[in-house]
């Protein structure tokens, strides 16, 4: 099923990243945000993933995020979650970059994780920072407002025009740069400047790994396109890892 390069590439590695997009968590049940099925055919982004729509009506950037925030919170990691939080084990060093909101690899038991936009289940005051839990939000009114100062709350994740938390970002390019293999999965790779991560990767020598069930703007630069299912194809990989490693690290 797999090439022989591959195999040997994962056989040698020390250092594997991975870089995940809203297609992984597809099979849970999170829709994604472009195709077919994506959520951006019936909302435009415009209007609800940045800050001044916000503004202009914190009361329809809610309702999308409170009911964004009830999917995550009835959904389960899936066969593909599971199976990087098992790879992690298996390599010196392993790190996964998300672009993902929806916490599912920590919850798949992923330790070592740069989240790129933000989390959805973290709340912060526009005016003075303060964290709110989704238990805080849920019993305040359709638009909370912060308890200390009384400014609007907000999802903490990122939105158009926003900068990206400036640690995960450092730590995600020097994943990019060390790794030997570069996993980019479920994701479109249109989206700036996260997209620029398999590049950087393949600039600094890493085998470029591509999943998802098309060709993507990244596909051309891939050394490897597997097309299919993560929830599928990862557990292969998996599979692959523990025949191939003698012994798990850690
Ligand atoms: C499967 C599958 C299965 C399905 N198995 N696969 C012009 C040119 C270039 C850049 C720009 C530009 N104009 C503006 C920009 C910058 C902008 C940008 O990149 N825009 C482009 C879209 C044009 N970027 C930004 O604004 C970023 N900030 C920034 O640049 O700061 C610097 C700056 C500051 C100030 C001024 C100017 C610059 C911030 C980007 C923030 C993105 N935020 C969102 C929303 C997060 C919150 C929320 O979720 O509500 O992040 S947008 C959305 O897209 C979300 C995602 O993380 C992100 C990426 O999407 P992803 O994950 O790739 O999902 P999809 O749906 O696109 O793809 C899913 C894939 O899965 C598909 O390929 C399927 O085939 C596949 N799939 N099922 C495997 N079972
Ligand atoms: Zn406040």
């Amino acid at each position: 099923m797999f090439s022989s390069q591959l195999i040997s590439k994962l056989q040698r590695a020390e250092s594997v990243t991975v870089f995940t997009g809203a297609g992984i968590s597809a099979e849970s049940g999170v829709p994604t945000f472009r195709g077919t099925d994506g959520i951006w055919k019936k909302f435009r982004p415009e209007e609800l993933a940045n800050f001044d729509a916000f503004i202009r009506n914190p009361e329809l950037v809610w309702e999308w995020y409170k009911h964004r925030k009830q999917i995550v919170a009835s959904i389960q990691p899936n066969a593909g979650h599971t199976a990087l939080a098992e790879m992690e084990r298996r390599f010196p060093q392993f790190a996964i970059i998300t672009q993902n909101i929806d916490n599912l690899h920590r919850r798949a038991g992923s330790k070592n994780i740069y989240e790129l936009h933000g989390n959805v289940e973290r709340n912060y005051c526009i005016g003075c920072g303060k964290n709110f839990t989704d238990a805080e939000i849920m019993s305040m009114d359709k638009v909370p407002r912060c308890t200390s100062c009384g400014d609007l709350v907000r999802p903490d994740v990122v939105w158009f025009g926003e900068q990206l938390p400036v640690e995960q970002w450092e730590k995600s390019v020097s994943a990019a740069e060390r790794a030997e293999v570069f996993f980019s999965i479920g994701t479109s790779a249109v989206v700036y400047p996260a997209a620029s991560l398999p590049l950087t990767a393949k600039k600094a020598g890493a085998y470029i790994i591509e999943i998802n069930i098309e060709r993507t703007e990244l596909s051309p630069w891939a050394d490897e396109v597997l097309l299919g299912r993560s929830g599928d194809i990862l557990p292969n990989i998996l599979k692959l890892c523990r025949s191939n490693r003698l012994s798990a690290h850690n």
